[in-house]
């Protein structure tokens, strides 16, 4: 690993502030100086960077494709140098140029190209294959606009553009050369192809833009290895300056012109939803068939035979979102290199492997015919006769069964079903925990399980503790690295080493008193941007992640609610004080989800304001949470709020995210807690509500009926005519679409949630915190077993699994020369 040397560090900040800004140091602003730092980190990253790809090519070795409609990637900076070891002698120079690295880091916006667990699982992965030492390609697109800026108004969410790329970004790298034209629309015309007299299939009268990448460095721990994320942007075709320049092409250059700058304009901000928006397909056609291209010609500049492509190259789906690429791969190898359908359909079968995310069934992409035959007509004729195929060999698997055909074809009532394309099409389908898994084979995806059963595996979801911890949580982090060394950086499963000390009073303490020094942390920052006092001695009680209905933030602060009402009840009542932490987006245009936030900003400055209670209960709703903000809040919690209602939640990642830090579980049996319950043990965690298979058979049953506990629960029925008698808003309708939809469902099914099914399960769980938290010691001995049980969900044992088993990549080591 090559060293980071301090002088040469320093008068390097001092030339780029200098260059780029005509400034010396004194002179520049926080904004400047970060610049100037990145740019200087980067130089000294760019020659690992072009030694990995020398080594990659020397090798010759297998490329993993990671193609996502989404990598939230968080800062840059900060993460890059945790990774180079150079935090000392970085954090040592700046301090000698009279900087802090702390105001430095937080010059740099979030690179915020994703919504939630499906786009930091992508960055969390990136981080850990550069790590492990695996060739790899994170592709995407580089949206002008990120995850919208959340504020809140009067307790109201606000979108505001995230501009990330307003001063610019130091990290990234244009490829103009590596620009790739990208068609949409028009006809599909057959002609004879003079060379091989065959017919061909050729787009016409289609409008295109040009995709251009722009390549961001992912820097491995402490092994000179720099990956590449790719993510792609869209210009203009120049066709203004061609000489057939006539009536009609001065239209079609003004569309292309357009739909250049519409096609990356902003990221759709939906979390497990989909929108159907046309310009939503055409970001994924968009950077799908821009990756593919590259990683063709890529791959046919080393080698000659095409067919071989699978042993050099593999894409990995990221959910259905990139399902695309199967048609484009075809398209490639039949329209381009004239291979014949069934080669190409083994190839394309050999080189593309599935995700999926979620059984939610609002978030099943599928898209009308019309439209994606208007805007893809030669990828749609591909899928058709993919479809054609397909819907034979069902057949010829189950004569009699027409059930199955009409389950499990690709096109079917007008649409193109974009997992059931993948599934057909991929070598592999896998699920991100073991419960998501078993779900998709015995229930979402049964047919397909029966018919191809080697095709199904799963792969748990895991995350980073390098930016989770080593950089989230320094002191927690040196505390581990003092007792048990720090193998635990690069080898997570070292840290149940940690597990001897929790039966040490003096280490137990140690741990607790970081917990609290990280609670002063987040209490400050709440001061600051809440203006809400809140008391570090209080239990920390977490909940942030997207706003969903399933992910019931509102059985949350209704059982706030419900435990105001206690105290109300009960002032000399024995209360653990509480503070109730949530963070949460909602999509712009999910109302119920909206007024949900209303709901707990609305009940925070009720329960926040009164002082009969004393301050035991305090809510507190953080504006705009991100990745960022993120690493500071799980290093302050106690508690650990995983409440989805059971089967609905494939994995969650926050959860592992908290127990790495030292928090304890409230949750569901549902996605990867189960596996966490399982690690750390039950007694260690707090376990509520019912199991996947119960709400599984009340979903087939129908026998859940929420009126009946309305009816015979009389504090549940006080907590849900607050919601209506004026008691959180003087507008007594504000909250009635959330009082409907607790009592009555949708469309005729009641709650699909069941909030109030599960509420008094819930309630007893939280008793139980409180009962526990009482107990100092005990409390210790748990969160500290919490963070040593936790190797497991490392993203560096998720990766090498998909490694081994899905991609058969080979590792790869990189030496730095005098070359490069
Ligand atoms: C999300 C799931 C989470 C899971 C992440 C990463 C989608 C479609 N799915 O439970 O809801 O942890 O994916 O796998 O965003």
């Amino acid at each position: 690993m090559k060293e980071l040397n301090k002088e040469e560090f320093k008068s390097e900040v001092e030339d780029y502030v200098k260059v780029l800004f005509r400034k010396s140091i004194k002179e520049a602003d926080d904004q400047q100086i970060f610049q100037a730092v990145a740019y200087a980190v980067k130089d000294f990253i760019v020659d690992q960077w072009m030694a990995t790809h020398r080594t990659y090519e020397e090798k010759d070795v297998k490329t993993v494709y990671y193609l996502s409609m989404e990598f939230l990637m968080g800062r840059a900076l900060g993460n890059i140098i945790i990774n180079l070891k150079g935090n000392q002698a970085i954090k040592e120079a700046i301090e000698e140029l009279g900087l802090n690295l702390d105001v430095i880091e937080d010059q740099e916006p979030d690179a915020a190209l994703g919504n939630g667990g499906l786009g930091r699982l992508a960055a969390c992965f990136l981080d850990s294959l550069s790590t492990l030492g695996y060739a790899a390609y994170g592709c995407g697109i580089r949206y002008k606009y990120g995850m919208f800026k959340q504020v809140i108004e009067n307790g109201y969410q606000i979108e505001k553009p995230d501009d990330w790329l307003k001063y610019g970004n130091p990290f990234e790298i244009k490829r103009p050369e590596y620009a790739v034209e990208v068609k949409f629309g028009g006809y599909v015309s057959i002609k004879k192809d003079e060379e091989t007299g065959r017919n061909k299939f050729v787009q016409e009268n289609y409008q295109s833009v040009l995709a251009v990448p722009y390549d961001l460095p992912v820097v491995g721990y402490n092994n000179n290895v720099v990956n590449t994320l790719r993510i792609w942007d869209a210009e203009a075709i120049d066709t203004f300056n061609l000489d057939s320049f006539d009536k009609g092409d001065y239209q079609k250059a003004v569309e292309q012109q357009n739909l250049a700058r519409t096609i990356c304009e902003v990221l759709y901000p939906n979390d497990n939803h989909m929108a159907g928006k046309e310009l939503r397909l055409k970001q994924q056609y968009f950077f799908v068939s821009a990756s593919v291209q590259r990683a063709v010609m890529k791959y046919m500049e080393k080698h000659d035979d095409i067919r071989k492509i699978h042993e050099k190259v593999c894409f990995q789906l990221n959910d259905t979102h990139p399902t695309v690429a199967v048609a484009e791969l075809m398209r490639i190898l039949v329209d381009e290199y004239n291979i014949e359908w069934d080669e190409a359909w083994h190839i394309t079968n050999k080189t593309c492997a599935y995700t999926n995310h979620t059984i939610m069934s609002e978030a099943l992409e599928k898209w009308p015919l019309e439209l994606f035959s208007r805007l893809l007509p030669r990828i749609y004729q591909i899928i058709e006769e993919i479809n054609r195929r397909f819907v034979l060999d069902i057949q010829r698997a189950y004569p009699d069964d027409y059930g199955k055909v009409e389950r499990m074809a690709i096109i079917y009532d007008g649409q193109v079903k974009m997992a059931h394309l993948a599934i057909a099409a991929g070598f592999s389908v896998n699920g991100v925990a073991r419960l998501h898994t078993e779900i998709l084979k015995n229930q979402e995806l049964k047919d397909f399980y029966q018919m191809m059963p080697e095709k199904f595996n799963n792969k748990t979801n895991g995350i980073t503790q390098r930016r989770f911890l080593l950089h989230g949580n320094p002191l927690l982090a040196d505390f581990v690295t003092k007792k048990i060394g720090d193998d635990w950086i690069t080898d997570l499963k070292h840290i149940d080493e940690l597990s001897v000390y929790t039966d040490d009073e003096m280490s137990r303490k140690e741990f607790m008193n970081i917990k609290y020094q990280n609670k002063v942390r987040l209490a400050k920052y709440i001061k600051e941007h809440n203006g809400i006092e809140v008391n570090p001695r209080s239990i920390f009680d977490v909940q942030v992640k997207r706003l969903h209905e399933y992910k019931r933030q509102l059985l949350n602060i209704l059982h706030v609610m419900y435990l105001y009402n206690e105290l109300k009840k009960n002032p000399d009542k024995e209360f653990y004080p509480r503070t109730f932490i949530f963070g949460a987006k909602a999509s712009a245009g999910y109302h119920r989800a909206k007024s949900i936030i209303k709901l707990i900003n609305s009940v925070a400055d009720v329960v926040n304001n009164d002082k009969s209670i004393d301050g035991k209960i305090k809510v507190v709703f953080i504006e705009n949470y991100r990745v960022s903000n993120a690493e500071i809040i799980f290093a302050a919690a106690d508690v650990s709020e995983q409440i989805s209602t059971a089967s609905k939640e494939a994995s969650g990642t926050g959860n592992m995210k908290f127990m790495l830090n030292g928090a304890v579980t409230l949750g569901t049996m549902d996605g990867a807690n189960v596996e966490i319950v399982e690690e750390v043990g039950k007694e260690n965690a707090f376990i509520f509500g019912l199991s996947s298979d119960e709400v599984i058979a009340y979903e087939h049953n129908g026998q859940y009926n929420p009126r009946d506990i309305y009816n015979t629960d009389g504090d549940i029925r006080a907590v849900l005519t607050q919601l209506v008698d004026g008691t959180y808003s003087s507008n007594l309708d504000e909250f009635r679409d959330i009082y409907n939809s607790l009592l009555d469902g949708q469309g005729g099914r009641p709650d699909m949630y069941f909030i109030l099914k599960d509420f008094r399960s819930y309630a007893e769980a939280q008793e139980r915190v409180s009962a526990a938290y009482a107990d100092t010691a005990k409390w210790a001995k748990m969160a500290m077993l919490n963070t040593a049980k936790c190797g497991k969900f490392s993203s560096d044992r998720t990766i090498e699994e998909y490694a081994q088993e899905i991609w058969h990549l080979e590792k790869v080591k990189v030496e730095v020369t005098t070359e490069d």
